[in-house]
């Protein structure tokens, strides 16, 4: 289904198109090009080689691990940050939590699940995750699909068991209405924006050329870390 408008206190998620202008577009994609371009040429420690080869992802902390100045992935974090701040208010950059994702392979996706019950961020909550593609997705690159509203009730739904973080198709649809899934299409500069409770997955599409690139920037608006921000 095409995305509706969407609240992000009442539906778990939002679309917000133009996010980014054109020059920190520009920048975010100069810098992470050259974090690829060093590891298409075979460079990086073997850490850093592993996440890429195996996910197909980069994490903010490792970029200057994969050829990118510490002054440049440092511009990338508070670009990040400033951007998460103007949209949501005073919120907390999780860098250990934030990734590049570049898709080059049809096997890497990832099934359903939320952050707060797979992806390690049940300690920051309240947590949202940016999520910005690079590429255009939606029609013939995969988008992130999620089901709207489903922040709430996964707070009291009965999990699968045993539990592996990921939920399989047919739980999701024994507990959700198909109406309640989206695939927003989005542009480069476009950002969908979810609560870390939404459940949410890689769209599935078959037959697409995978050669997507996104961000997942996550940010905690924790009592604890606000203090630790500037004006905090
Ligand atoms: O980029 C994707 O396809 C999935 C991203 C995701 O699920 C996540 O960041 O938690």
């Amino acid at each position: 289904m095409l995305a509706p408008a969407m609240n992000l206190e009442r539906d778990g998620a939002a679309m917000v198109r133009g996010y980014l202008d054109e020059e920190p577009l520009r920048r975010i994609v100069d810098i992470i090009e050259i974090a690829f371009a060093y590891l298409v040429s075979g460079q990086g420690d073997q850490t850093v080689r592993e996440l890429w080869g195996s996910v197909g992802v980069v994490t903010l902390p490792s970029l200057n691990r994969c050829g990118v100045a510490s002054e440049l992935a440092r511009e990338l974090s508070s670009l990040l940050e400033w951007e998460a701040n103007r949209l949501l208010g005073p919120s907390y950059l999780l860098a250990v939590h934030c990734s590049i994702r570049r898709m080059y392979l049809k096997s890497i996706r990832l099934e359903w699940h939320t952050d707060y019950d797979g992806g390690g961020t049940s300690g920051y909550d309240p947590c949202y995750i940016i999520w910005l593609p690079l590429t255009a997705v939606g029609i013939n690159q995969p988008s992130v699909e999620i089901v709207r509203g489903s922040h709430r009730r996964m707070r009291d739904l009965p999990f699968p068991s045993p539990h592996n973080g990921q939920f399989p198709d047919e739980w999701v649809a024994r507990y959700f209405a198909p109406a309640a899934r989206v695939t927003p299409e989005l542009a480069p500069g476009d950002a969908l924006v979810l609560d870390h409770r939404t459940l949410h997955r890689t769209q599935v599409l078959n037959g697409a050329a995978l050669g997507r690139t996104s961000i997942e920037c996550r940010v905690t608006q924790h009592d604890a870390y606000l203090a630790a921000l500037p004006n905090g």
